[in-house]
């Protein structure tokens, strides 16, 4: 359950963001999203009932939609290569974000932290408690201002997770995902970014039920152009496709019903 249209529109991102996956990877051709509106004593719906509320930002879930986003791995996550973090599972003082704060008594290890069988989870170091904190800094490539705006967080969490650079709240993602996705930094968070110096990203998870893992690194974002994702173009198709397969444009769908009705 989400608690609000921003809440909702990334959680609508992170779906788009796994048919992306699975059109580039193994070649899904189609997607249906079934849930446009609520119906009867369900309430995930992009529409409410009676028509008369979009709950999510029109732009956001066009954007969405567009799959035309591309990703470079810029501080990466241990999905591939085991990145080492110092962590603890005990309450830290309030200051534990902080660049300044001393983690040295923290337990050193490799990522993600979390329990087998979590999905999408890649265990380096076993967390099964209820909270979990972790420090690591990394030298952030010497970035232009533009590309520092294009940076997003590479995240899995299961559940609630704040993450931190240099100190600063950058990002706050509720519940869980099943596996990794993209979300914004907030602009207060890349503004405290360093390009071409060390840097540190300090994420605090939380866990009530269920599985549980954490993970998170940076990437680059890039919007493709039409020419770019161009039949012949699209740079990870092995196939005779175009890459904007056609889901309908809700947003576009939402704004005619609620104007009928
Ligand atoms: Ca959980």
């Amino acid at each position: 359950m989400v608690n609000s249209g921003e809440e909702l529109a990334q959680l609508y991102d992170a779906y788009l963001q796994q048919l992306a996956g699975l059109r580039d990877e193994v070649g899904l051709s189609a997607g249906v999203y079934t849930q446009i509106t609520d119906v009867e004593v369900e309430i995930n719906g992009l529409i409410t009932y009676d028509r008369k509320v979009i709950k999510a930002d029109v732009e956001s879930i066009r954007r969405s939609n567009a799959m035309n986003r591309s990703f470079e791995s810029i501080v990466p996550t241990s999905e591939n290569a085991a990145q080492t973090w110092r962590y603890t599972t005990s309450q830290p003082s309030s200051e534990w974000m902080n660049e300044g704060f001393n983690d040295s008594d923290w337990s050193v290890g490799p990522g993600g932290f979390g329990t087998v069988g979590t999905p999408g989870a890649v265990v380096g170091t076993v967390w099964n408690t209820s909270d979990l904190w972790i420090r690591r800094t990394f030298v952030l490539p010497a970035l232009s201002p533009e590309q520092v705006n294009r940076l997003v967080l590479r995240i899995h969490h299961d559940e609630d997770a704040q993450v931190y650079l240099n100190g600063v709240l950058s990002a706050s993602v509720p519940n869980y995902t099943t596996s990794y996705v993209y979300v914004p930094i907030s602009e207060a968070g890349r503004s405290a970014l360093r390009p071409g110096q060390e840097n540190l990203i300090a994420v605090h998870c939380h866990q009530t039920t269920g599985g549980q893992f954490l993970d998170a690194g940076i990437a680059l974002e890039t919007v493709q152009t039409a020419e770019e994702c161009g039949q012949w173009g699209y740079p990870y198709a092995d196939l005779n496709r175009d890459c904007r397969v056609d889901f309908g444009d809700l947003a576009m769908l939402a704004s005619e019903w609620s104007g009928m009705l």
